[in-house]
């Protein structure tokens, strides 16, 4: 397996080099939104520590940011009325993954509507920012 790329695009978020839109931060997780999202408020769960995806992280690592993941899907439900939420982690090209960063999607579901295709579109700027303070509010209440 290659090994962790500090210049993937994720790492540059984490390092404040890039912006992003986040809803949550604390000393070993980063979550923010997706800016292609594949639902309304479909948000990415991080380690802060490097690591490529499962086959690298540390296990503590990887159970925090499942944690994270779950408070972040508990907080999206609340904030998106949605009725489920979909959790996604891909590991390798082979797997899905298309950054190398290990991150956990969080995607709101409604029922009936079908998840738009990966990376299909970018959503505005302000669509962006007014979910991410959404999300934000639901997870910091609890
Ligand atoms: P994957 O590695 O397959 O889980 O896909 C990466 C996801 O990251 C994909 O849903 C689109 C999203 N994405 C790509 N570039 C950026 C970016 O610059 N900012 C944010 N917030 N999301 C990105």
């Amino acid at each position: 397996m290659p090994s962790y790329d500090p210049k993937n695009i994720f790492a540059k978020i984490l390092r404040g080099e890039l912006p992003s839109y986040k809803v949550y931060e604390d000393d070993k997780a980063f979550a923010f939104l997706d800016i292609m999202p594949r639902a309304p408020g479909h948000a990415l769960v991080l380690p802060k520590a490097p690591a490529r995806n499962v086959f690298d992280v540390s296990p503590d690592d990887f159970a925090h940011v499942m944690g994270v993941a779950q408070r972040v899907a508990k907080a999206a439900m609340k904030a998106f009325e949605a009725d489920g939420v979909t959790l996604q982690q891909f590991n390798e090209g082979a797997g899905g993954q298309v950054v190398f960063h290990l991150h956990v999607h969080v995607i709101p579901r409604k029922t009936g509507v079908a998840m738009k295709p990966p990376a299909a579109e970018k959503e505005k700027p302000e669509v962006l920012a007014r979910n991410a303070k959404k999300l934000a509010a639901a997870i910091a209440a609890g």
